[in-house]
């Protein structure tokens, strides 16, 4: 019985930016557990070759190819998506990019892309999908947060505070929409070995400090964020809402 809060069969998931990184991770863990999963991203090519990828696993994937800072294109794709019939019942807000710049240095328009992308997107295609779910009255959206959600690093203040911005888009979305028989959580990766950070894990001090400050001594691996996200994303945590869940090595919770 237990096991079976966890299946996702039937369930369809869309996960922004999840053509490679963090967010192909979130698909192929959701599509494990038997969602059928939706990747998105802004290049037709790399979505293709991804969702082929995925196929070929066995896995029941779709692609939907638009740019989350686009509203017409956000608004085109799930209209598309409701011609199809296809029901949104998992968003999984992962898009995002990082920026690192001190900001006595930083543009305006660098800060203002990094929230577009990073927190924006997140409000935009959050409420396009709730607006679905709620006439269903069910549905799970869970926002991809961050360490930054609740400390700052220097030369990271745009995505620090996007992410912190995560974190409270999470309880305002519980807030709103628990009535409407949708949850809204967040998860909070700590230091993962993704493209996004390849220059810190190059680097010698930054990987030494990563491995000395977090408890398990390692830098995480996107495949072990699946299982949080899939517990988010069935029936297993049908009454946890407005919650971030890190998984992040230990390394939020010690100085
Ligand atoms: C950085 C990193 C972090 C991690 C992650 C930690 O420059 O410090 O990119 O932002 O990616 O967000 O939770």
């Amino acid at each position: 019985m237990s096991l079976a809060l966890f299946d996702l069969t039937g369930k369809t998931a869309l996960i922004t930016g999840s053509s490679r990184g963090l967010g192909r991770a979130f698909a192929e863990g959701l599509a494990g557990a038997g969602a059928r999963v939706i990747l998105n991203g802004v290049d037709p090519a790399r979505l293709d070759a991804a969702a082929a990828e995925m196929q070929g696993q066995g896995f029941d994937v779709l692609t939907s190819c638009f740019d989350v800072t686009d509203e017409d294109q956000i608004l085109a794709a799930f209209a598309e998506l409701d011609e199809q019939g296809v029901e949104v019942d998992i968003l999984v807000n992962n898009a995002g990019i990082q920026f690192r710049k001190p900001m006595l240095e930083l543009a305006t328009a660098d800060w203002q892309r990094v929230l577009d992308i990073n927190l924006t997107s997140a409000f935009v295609v959050g409420r396009e999908a709730a607006k679905r779910m709620a006439a269903r009255g069910r549905g799970k959206v869970i926002n991809i947060g961050s360490l930054t959600s609740e400390l700052a690093r220097a030369t990271v203040a745009p995505y620090t505070v996007a992410k912190g911005g995560i974190k409270m888009l999470t309880k305002a979305m519980a807030a709103e929409w628990g009535d409407k028989g949708i949850q809204a959580n967040a998860i909070g990766p700590g230091y993962m070995v993704t493209d996004m950070n390849e220059a810190l894990i190059n680097n010698p001090d930054f990987d030494a400090w990563v491995k000395g400050r977090t408890p398990m001594r390692r830098w995480g691996l996107p495949q072990e964020l699946a299982g949080t996200c899939i517990y988010l994303a069935s029936d297993a945590s049908n009454y946890v809402s407005g919650q971030i869940i890190y998984a992040d090595g230990g390394m939020i919770s010690v100085l």
